[in-house]
């Protein structure tokens, strides 16, 4: 593959730039590999309760997630396993979550939609569609009056475009220039329910009547997704203040894994469409191929190895003991 040492346009170095673009393939990788996990076990009712998959979304969550360091911050949504994937969560954790055994991030007694991991800076997804915007702008706050210069990333469904708290938020995060980062994830569907029936004017002209920096970008394009994030992360953790990125995007699957009929609210073409010509692993990965820092033989070994990972993670999590029951209440607070 190529060893160039030369500079690239934006005067990064081209080798550790191709290792950045070939991590961001294997961690987009690995997320598709796992949601797809996780179906299985729903369908093979092995897992108890519902998940909402991310397959389609990977590029947002990655992109974002390689423009922050490992301390930074961020809060999650109920679609939230590719978020605490890219944050650098372990996989067998977070299957041993999903299936209520004591290994799991939260011992078992959270589940897909509580999986928080403090070690990767992960406070927590969360099942209240726009809950932890709070959660999110408060981190910001406290790195701030700590001076830690930690950034703290706020994903979100623009189905919480609708929660008014959103808005009480960003207008602190710009009066006190707090470090944090809104990621509006505009995959069209608030559950069955296209997003502009219930969105008037623009996303982008609800975080700028706030005077947030605010920019729209390529879901799709993980290096588009990457470059933004790190333009707008870069400006906060400078002390300039708050950010918000639109990043549109498409499920590929239901609202959850139990949501198999669809054509009611969105159609098998527009489906089509998004996984043919729109996948964000197919078109990095040739990008990659393109600009001669992968080839089909490198793309075979990731998949491998991510399906090995996964694999692995899930053996883990299906051998391992549930949490005993006298530690039923242990842990719960309301
Ligand atoms: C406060 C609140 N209202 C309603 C729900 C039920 N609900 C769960 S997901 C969802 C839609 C979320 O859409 P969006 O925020 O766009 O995220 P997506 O599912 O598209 O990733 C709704 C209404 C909820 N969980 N919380």
């Amino acid at each position: 593959m190529t060893t160039a040492t030369s500079k690239s346009r934006a005067g990064r170095n081209l080798a550790t730039e191709n290792e950045l673009w070939l991590r961001a393939y294997r961690q987009m990788v690995r997320i598709r590999f796992f949601e797809e996990q996780v179906n299985e076990l729903y369908t093979r009712a092995l897992m108890p309760g519902l998940a909402h998959l991310y397959s389609g979304e990977e590029a947002v969550a990655v992109g974002v997630c390689e423009a922050l360091q490992l301390d930074d911050y961020i809060t999650s949504t109920h679609r939230g396993h590719g978020h605490c994937l890219a944050k650098g969560a372990s996989p067998d954790r977070m299957f041993a979550e999903l299936l209520g055994k004591e290994a799991g991030y939260c011992r078992g007694k959270g589940g897909s939609m509580h999986i928080a991991d403090p070690a990767t800076g992960n406070l927590g997804a969360n099942a209240i569609v726009g809950g932890s915007v709070g959660i999110a702008t408060g981190a910001a706050f406290a790195a701030k009056r700590l001076g830690n210069r930690r950034v703290t990333v706020c994903f979100f469904g623009e189905g919480a475009l609708g929660q008014g708290s959103l808005y009480e938020v960003m207008n602190l995060a710009q009066l006190w220039k707090l470090p944090v980062l809104y990621v509006c994830e505009n995959n069209l569907y608030n559950e069955y329910t296209r997003y502009t029936e219930t969105t008037a004017g623009t996303i982008l002209g609800r975080a700028t009547a706030f005077g947030l920096e605010a920019t729209a970008v390529d879901g799709q394009d993980v290096r588009a997704v990457y470059e933004a994030a790190r333009r707008l992360i870069t400006r906060a953790r400078s002390g300039d203040g708050p950010g918000f990125l639109e990043a549109d995007t498409y499920r590929y699957s239901g609202h959850h894994v139990g949501d198999i009929n669809r054509e009611y609210y969105r159609s098998k073409q527009e489906e089509q469409h998004w996984k043919g010509e729109r996948d964000p692993i197919q078109l990095h990965g040739n990008w990659l191929m393109e600009h001669g820092i992968a080839d089909a033989k490198l793309f075979k070994q990731i998949a491998a190895e991510a399906s090995r990972e996964i694999e692995a993670a899930v053996k883990f999590a299906m051998a391992a003991p549930y949490p005993s029951p006298d530690q039923v209440d242990e842990d719960v607070y309301a």
